[in-house]
């Protein structure tokens, strides 16, 4: 492999496309080896531009190109060019006309899992962003949409279902040979990246659904043989998806068929291909003895993400590749909306919010930092990120809190009824909710342009004598890659203020700004804004960003003493929750510095005994206690650190934490890991899962002094749980805390489930995720394992992603070695499958934060990367911009 040439897209050298194909004829001749693919395409000038249209230049990658027709004739030598990037016709009819290619590919030598290839000898595909350039030549853009129908044969043994977008055509045996064909048929104009193709031996599960106008469709869910059993909750998820859609958003399904299908080789999640969504097994396969309740709710979530796919990304795509987070942010707003709906609204908030701070923060605060639409991109694989998903539904979150929940509604509808079968932009997203409101957007826009967590600083003053509040905001980004500074935009902070007595005051405000916003909305669009309140006779505390109303840092005026006054009296679940939270983040931004610095830490004690009575409290949701019980993550307190980050200091700090928890708490631990026992046959629904999650959580604490007692517990839940998500809270207690009990629990567990490859990825995880320097040995051990294969994504996260990026202690050892070690197996991956190989060098993102030692060997390791020949794009254009 070669290395590529950076060459720099930017969103503002896009131009319309020269030409349009209206529709394609695909006849896909499956083999293992060699794929004869036919692709008839009509061609026209793009109306819309004037003058000579020039050459048509047809995307097309590691094809092996067989025939060429123009209008049913063979063309010259001299009419085209070919080269690795594509096709290029040099001076093409100025009328529409019909191209006829015949090209072969080789689906067993696809490791990149881009374009066409095999996954246990099932076909599939994956076309999202630039695969369908690897299957046949075309003008592989998001903005070129098509018409297609598909014929795919294939022999009977090899591939007996064959499946594509839309619905189902034609179908039958080829006589007298030992093959068959079907003929798929979609009917709605789509963009290439949606196209898919799947065939093979795989099991069906069935259902039958009528939409809300009486259309019927056949829902099916394909999956490979022997895993039958573990697809009705996946079906369930899906319909339940669609019943949500046509309430929440009033959109319906259009097509005869819809088609789920799991494939155990998936660079990501899953795919929203039109009609037939082909899907990483992970995000399908559930049943109570292998998948935890989390797994069955990322199953649920994922099938909810790309069924709404199909109107927000499908029915209404991007006009180009920056406008990704168009669907992306949207869709995961929707997706979070229906997991709120169906589970616990704030327990999903607060989940949300740890993982945007734990991921979109970090990736913010680095080199890597880029805003929700970029402006430029070397590889757009590296573009699916954090920032553009998460903080990208943040964005639509503060939307609608900005404008209420009726005008944004309306805004949704004028969108779907103006840009319905548009290829369409953040701007004319937009532009629907500045009509619906009739409101100015442009402050609101920064947020898709600028990059970094803005900062909001507050100051608050009482005076008692004038009885007024005021309270003072100021707003800052920091700068990030291309971006020193930044201009202030519109923050939407939702708040409340509450009185001695624990009650909300209903104050008058008397500032002139924003008078007109919702009572207990604050609308920051400068960058300093006052707001004074009357008839605050006594010192009330402000709880303020309530619901995290925006993606950003809050660094208030607050004592300890009126974190724990919200903590006991705050009305709003998240705002109570994240009083807890700063807490803990204050004390151990304290113990890490002083464990650097030799000094005694201390222990926390009496926020331990406040969050223990928070926790404690059974008015509130098992659910929710449970997340209390959750201290802040590594990456939390990394932030906060400005003079050089010690993951070993960080993490004698957590550990000191938790073991404030166990040594004062361990009692009231231990009643309340019993009182969330139950005596009920398992179900994955959300009340039961929490009252899970609130034992596990209670047990872990518990479990940190390593006492035998503890133990004890741990192994007896392992011993008889009834199903993965109690085995594997056990399992994981041992094995970080339980020493030879660990091994042996970690021996049977991989004896019990090794039929189960879902299953051994926790077990790699497991052991991967152990905090202590031994286990960069234990991970280059396990590599070896059987059950390994670098070839698989799932495996190569469970193992290697999850050393690098949830393992802060061993990843970072003093050394240097496991940088080292991430970087060969970067360097590895770059030749089999590149998209792997540059997310998994993401583990280094946060690597200019690191304090001396670290930081000289991490850029060492990445420097090594860096000079090597062969690089992908993908892995080079990582590595250049985390060096910058
Ligand atoms: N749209 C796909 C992601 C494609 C990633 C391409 N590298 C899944 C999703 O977000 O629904
Ligand atoms: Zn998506």
């Amino acid at each position: 492999m070669r290395t590529d040439t950076p060459q720099t897209i930017r969103l503002e050298d896009y131009r319309p496309p020269a030409y349009l194909i209206d529709t394609i004829e695909l006849n896909v001749r499956l083999a293992p080896d060699s794929t004869r693919v036919e692709a008839q395409l009509s061609i026209r000038p793009n109306p819309a531009l004037e003058g000579n249209h020039g050459p048509l230049s047809l995307d097309g990658e590691s094809l092996k190109l067989e025939g060429l027709e123009l209008n049913s004739l063979p063309l010259a030598n001299d009419a085209y060019n070919l080269d690795e990037k594509g096709l290029t016709l040099l001076d093409p009819p100025r009328e529409p006309f019909v191209l006829r290619t015949y090209v072969t590919i080789d689906p067993s030598a696809n490791t990149q899992l881009m374009g066409l290839y095999r996954s246990n000898g099932i076909y599939t595909t994956q076309c999202e962003a630039e695969g369908f350039r690897r299957i046949t030549y075309f003008l592989d853009r998001p903005d070129v949409l098509s018409v297609f129908t598909t014929r795919i044969e294939a022999r009977k043994s090899d591939a007996p279902i064959l499946l594509s977008n839309g619905n189902p055509g034609e179908a039958g045996d080829i006589e007298g040979t030992d093959r068959h064909f079907a003929v798929w048929h979609d009917p709605h104009p789509k963009p290439s990246y949606l196209f898919a193709l799947v065939g093979g031996d795989l099991s069906l599960v069935r259902e039958d659904f009528s939409t809300r106008s009486g259309r019927p469709v056949d829902l099916r869910v394909y999956v490979e043989k022997g895993n039958e059993e573990q697809a009705d909750f996946a079906m369930d998820a899906l319909k339940r998806s669609m019943v949500w859609d046509e309430d929440a958003f009033g959109r319906e399904y259009d097509l005869d068929v819809f088609s789920i299908v799991a494939v155990s080789h998936f660079n990501m999640g899953a795919m929203e291909n039109k009609g037939l969504n082909v899907f990483n097994d992970k995000y399908v396969l559930a049943a109570p003895a292998t998948a935890t309740d989390a797994d069955y709710e990322g199953v649920e979530a994922v099938i909810a993400h790309e069924y709404f796919h199909n109107w927000t990304g499908n029915r209404i795509t991007c006009r180009d590749w920056f406008q990704l987070c168009l669907k992306e942010g949207l869709t995961v707003f929707r997706d979070q909306e229906f997991t709120s709906d169906t589970r616990s609204r704030p327990v999903k908030r607060i989940q949300d919010v740890r993982l945007l701070r734990t991921h979109q923060f970090s990736e913010d605060s680095g080199p890597l930092a880029h805003p929700v639409r970029p402006q430029s991109y070397r590889e757009i694989n590296n573009f699916y990120t954090a920032t553009v998903y998460e903080k990208g539904a943040e964005v639509i979150r503060m939307l609608k809190t900005l404008i209420g929940p009726e005008t944004f509604a309306a805004g949704m509808d004028l969108y779907f009824q103006r840009h319905d079968g548009d290829a369409a932009t953040i701007e004319e997203f937009i532009a629907c909710f500045a009509q619906t409101s009739g409101r100015d957007m442009s402050r609101f826009m920064r947020w898709y342009n600028q990059a970094g967590t803005p900062e909001v600083t507050v100051a608050t003053f009482h005076d008692p004598d004038a009885a007024t509040y005021t309270i003072e905001l100021t707003q800052t980004c920091p700068p990030t890659p291309g971006q020193p500074s930044k201009e202030p935009q519109t923050i939407p902070v939702l708040f409340a203020l509450i009185g001695p007595d624990g009650n909300e005051i209903d104050a008058q405000r008397t500032d002139a700004s924003n008078l007109s916003g919702e009572p207990g909305l604050i609308e920051l669009s400068d960058t300093r804004q006052t707001l004074t309140f009357a008839g605050v006779r006594q010192r009330p505390v402000p709880s303020l960003l309530r619901n995290f109303s925006a993606p950003v840092k809050l660094k208030d005026d607050l004592s300890e003493e009126d974190r724990l006054f919200l903590l006991r009296h705050d009305a709003d679940p998240f705002n109570r929750w994240q009083a807890a939270q700063t807490m803990m983040l204050d004390w151990l931004l304290g113990a890490q510095r002083n464990a650097r610095e030799d000094q005694e830490m201390g222990a926390p004690d009496s926020i331990v005994a406040a969050i223990m009575v928070a926790a404690g409290d059974t008015t509130f949701d098992p659910a929710y206690r449970a997340e209390l019980l959750k201290p802040p993550s590594f990456p939390d307190v990394a932030q906060g650190i400005v003079n050089g980050v010690d993951p070993d200091a960080i993490h004698a700090a957590m550990e000191r934490m938790r073991q404030t928890f166990s040594a004062t708490q361990g009692a009231v631990l231990d009643e309340i890991r019993a009182s969330a026992e139950i005596d009920a046959p398992y179900s994955p629904d959300a009340e039961q899962a929490g009252l899970r999650a609130l034992k596990n959580a209670a047990l872990a604490l518990l479990a940190s002094d390593s006492s035998d007692a503890a133990l004890d517990k741990a192994q007896a839940q392992f011993d008889s749980a009834d199903n993965m998500t109690d085995r594997l809270a056990a399992l994981g207690v041992l094995v970080q805390r339980g020493g030879n009990r660990g091994s042996q629990a970690l021996k049977r567990f991989y004896d019990d489930f090794q039929r189960y490859p879902l299953v051994i990825d926790k077990w790699f995880m497991l052991q991967a995720t152990v905090p202590d320097a031994d286990t960069l040995d234990a991970v280059r051990a396990l590599m070896e394992s059987p059950a390994f294969s670098m070839r698989n994504p799932n495996r190569v996260r469970a193992l290697i992603g999850s050393f690098a990026a949830a393992n802060p202690v061993a990843f970072n050892r003093l050394d240097g070695e496991s940088y080292g070690f991430v970087a060969e197996r970067v360097l590895e991956l770059n030749a089999l499958n590149p998209q792997v190989a540059a997310r998994l060098l993401g583990a280094f993102r946060s690597w200019k934060t690191l304090e001396p030692a670290r930081r000289e060997k991490a850029r060492a390791a990445l420097e090594k990367i860096a000079a090597s020949d062969g690089l992908s794009r993908d892995v080079n254009d990582i590595v250049t911009r985390s060096l910058a």
